[in-house]
């Protein structure tokens, strides 16, 4: 069964598993999504879940990159991208960039000069429908980096400055092989480096930039286009696969939390916090996932990670 990635070209958590795939030198097909909701065809397989992107195998489906990453690990265990030697290392790091790192990014790229282009570009209807999705996404809490321009600048400076001295010694973050933290880290810059109101910030860091085009170098692989209804239809034939090895063994929930098998709901804890439903199918100390029947998707798990996500019993 083909791997289908659910994204947009603009969207940086996108952009870092399309590098992954490339890397991993996987095939995959392409349903370009819409870059605000609705996503009619999408939420079937999700069962709610609107953030960007989503990979789906058959009738998995697998939401956030962590969750994403994890399982292209299980495909190409000989390139894994959280190898056993650094696990702990490459997942803290990746976390780290993709919270603190990613909202950097944001407050720099979305300050009014930077963003006045992109909403040029949308057009004025368009950016207004934009500016009210990401209001909804980030919870009415106005925006999803609350950090001034000033304070994202020098959280910038106190990144690049050491990661230009440890670039300086070795190809990747952590060693010789690129891991996990690699790809998070480079799709924030990839943000930044994109945008022509900022990305003279930069500049200055020329091991940086060598590393970025080092891992630019591996591409998006081979991919073909599908349509968003191929692959609900993808979804609708296909049956949840049986458990990676790797992710067997003893079910990992917490004391007094709920058992496989028993309803629940699991909802991300920072943002686009809708919950998804269903019955409990694994809980590993990484990931878990949702069992779910779908009128227009069929049986189809949908697996997230624990970090940053609330796993909880329904009913
Ligand atoms: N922790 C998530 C973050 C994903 C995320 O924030 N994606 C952005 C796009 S780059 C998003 O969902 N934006 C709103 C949307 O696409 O609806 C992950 O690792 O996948």
């Amino acid at each position: 069964m083909a791997l289908v990635l659910h994204h947009y070209e603009g969207s940086l958590f996108s952009e870092k598993i399309r590098l992954m795939l490339g890397y991993y030198g996987l095939p995959w097909e392409s349903v370009e999504i819409s870059p605000i909701m609705p996503r009619p065809a999408l939420m079937p397989l999700t069962g709610g879940y609107r953030r960007t992107p989503v990979l789906q195998d058959g009738a998995d489906i697998f939401c956030d990159t962590h969750a994403i990453s994890e399982y292209l690990d299980v495909l190409c265990p000989e390139k894994a991208l959280a190898p056993p030697t650094l696990a702990h290392a490459a997942r803290s790091l990746a976390e780290r960039a993709d919270t603190h790192l990613f909202q950097v990014v944001v407050a720099l790229c979305f300050q009014p000069a930077a963003v006045a282009p992109m909403m040029a570009a949308l057009g004025p209807e368009m950016a207004e429908k934009f500016a009210a999705d990401r209001a909804e996404l980030s919870g009415g809490r106005g925006s999803i980096a609350s950090l001034s321009p000033s304070a994202a600048e020098a959280a910038l400076q106190a990144t690049l400055v050491p990661l230009e001295g440890q670039l300086a010694h070795g190809p990747f973050l952590l060693g010789d092989a690129p891991t996990i933290a690699d790809f998070s880290v480079y799709h924030c810059l990839w943000l930044l480096a994109r945008n022509p109101v900022v990305s003279s910030l930069l500049a200055p860091f020329e091991a940086v930039g060598a590393w970025m085009a080092r891992l630019a170098a591996f591409g998006h692989g081979g991919w073909v286009a599908r349509s968003a209804d191929e692959a609900l239809a993808l979804g609708r034939e296909a049956e949840p696969q049986a458990l990676p090895a790797a992710w067997g063994g003893a079910a990992s929930v917490e004391a007094g939390g709920p058992a496989l098998g028993s309803a629940v709901s699991v909802t991300p804890l920072d943002y686009g916090c809708i919950p998804v439903t269903g019955t409990l199918a694994y809980a590993t100390d990484q990931l878990c996932g949702v069992d779910r029947e779908d009128p227009q998707a069929g049986r189809i798990r949908v697996h997230f990670p624990r970090v940053g996500f609330a796993l909880k019993a329904e009913g």
